[in-house]
């Protein structure tokens, strides 16, 4: 565990196990912080994230939890950050387009699938493993509110692996999305894009792989093609047997994105809206679901990175 450490600049510093880690070519997967301060509840969250980082060792692979702590991008978290992350109050949620002033201002804050893909990207992470993405906003013809995760993941050399797009969006409009962007997509043993707390959207996916190496080989398809540098989606969904009720989703989204548009809730807030709401109505069913999804991913993640740095 890291105690004392030279910055390596005032902006971006990771741990001495993930420098190591990547100095050496050994396998890496970072982990995003918002899911831990905005996504999950207390105190499971910070069970939460020790456990993903359990996940990713036994997959032989180091974890690099990331997080913006008093103007400090940390690539790498010990206990004591994580736990900071868990439970302090007033933390932001930081997308890419805030890391500057967040690191100007000393502020601190968890960041989202933007801005943790590129601060990986950044440090030389290439595999990142989430829950689930964010996308386009259902009505977002009319509030224009496009997840920022979708640009980043259209201009950055980063590998997701997640159990598709939160289902709380239009999933077809942002499969569109992701096409019209050139974001490379692959099921993980599916044919159809996962549905976040459900096993399948219903959405078919072009591409299918069956192994952590066939990852591994598209992206070193990516580079040696050149073009665009954009990202891989490993789309894996979550087993049946631990999904969400369809019906029950279906219901309790449903009265979500009643009460959302009620208490005019917009931007930043209206994921984590969504996402607690769903807790609640389903008392705690689909954060088990969101949970056995993340791990799952998480697994993977540390598979495809082990392949990757073994190079086959
Ligand atoms: N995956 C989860 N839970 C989450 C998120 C992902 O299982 O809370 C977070 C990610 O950080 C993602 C963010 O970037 O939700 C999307 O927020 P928005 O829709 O405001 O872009
Ligand atoms: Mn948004």
């Amino acid at each position: 565990m890291r105690t004392t450490q030279q910055p390596i600049d005032n902006v971006l510093r990771p741990s001495d196990e993930v420098a190591e880690a990547l100095a050496q070519g050994a396998p890496v997967v970072a982990l995003e912080s918002t899911i831990i301060s905005h996504g999950l509840p207390q105190p499971r969250n910070l069970e939460v994230a020790l456990e993903l980082e359990e996940i990713v060792r036994e997959a032989g692979a180091v974890p690099a939890t990331i997080a913006v702590l008093d103007g400090v991008a940390h690539v790498g978290l010990d206990q004591r950050e994580l736990k900071r992350i868990a439970t302090e109050s007033g933390l932001r949620k930081l997308g890419f387009r805030d890391l500057p002033a967040a690191a100007a201002l000393k502020a601190s804050g968890a960041t989202t699938v933007s801005a943790t893909s590129f601060l990986a990207a950044r440090a030389g992470i290439r595999i990142f493993a989430t829950g689930g993405l964010g996308g386009v906003h259902r009505g977002w013809t009319e509030s224009q509110d496009e997840s920022a995760d979708l640009d980043m993941l259209s201009r950055t050399r980063i590998t997701v692996v997640c159990a598709g797009v939160k289902s709380i969006l239009d999933v077809p409009g942002t499969l569109q999305r992701l096409e019209t962007r050139e974001v490379s997509v692959a099921g993980f043993r599916t044919d159809e894009f996962p549905g976040f707390y459900l096993h399948t959207s219903g959405e078919p996916i072009d591409w299918r792989i069956e192994t952590p190496a066939e990852a591994a080989d598209i992206m070193r398809a990516q580079d040696a093609l050149g073009g665009p540098e954009t990202a891989l989606i490993v789309a894996n969904p979550v087993p049946v047997a631990e999904q969400l009720d369809p019906a029950l989703h279906d219901r309790v989204l449903a009265e979500a994105l009643a009460a959302a548009d009620r208490e005019r809730i917009t931007g930043q807030a209206i994921t984590p809206f969504l996402l607690e709401y769903l807790v609640r109505g389903t008392d705690g069913a689909s954060l088990e679901a969101n949970l056995a999804a993340v791990r799952g991913n998480v697994r993977i993640a540390g598979q495809i990175a082990a392949s990757w740095s073994r190079g086959n």
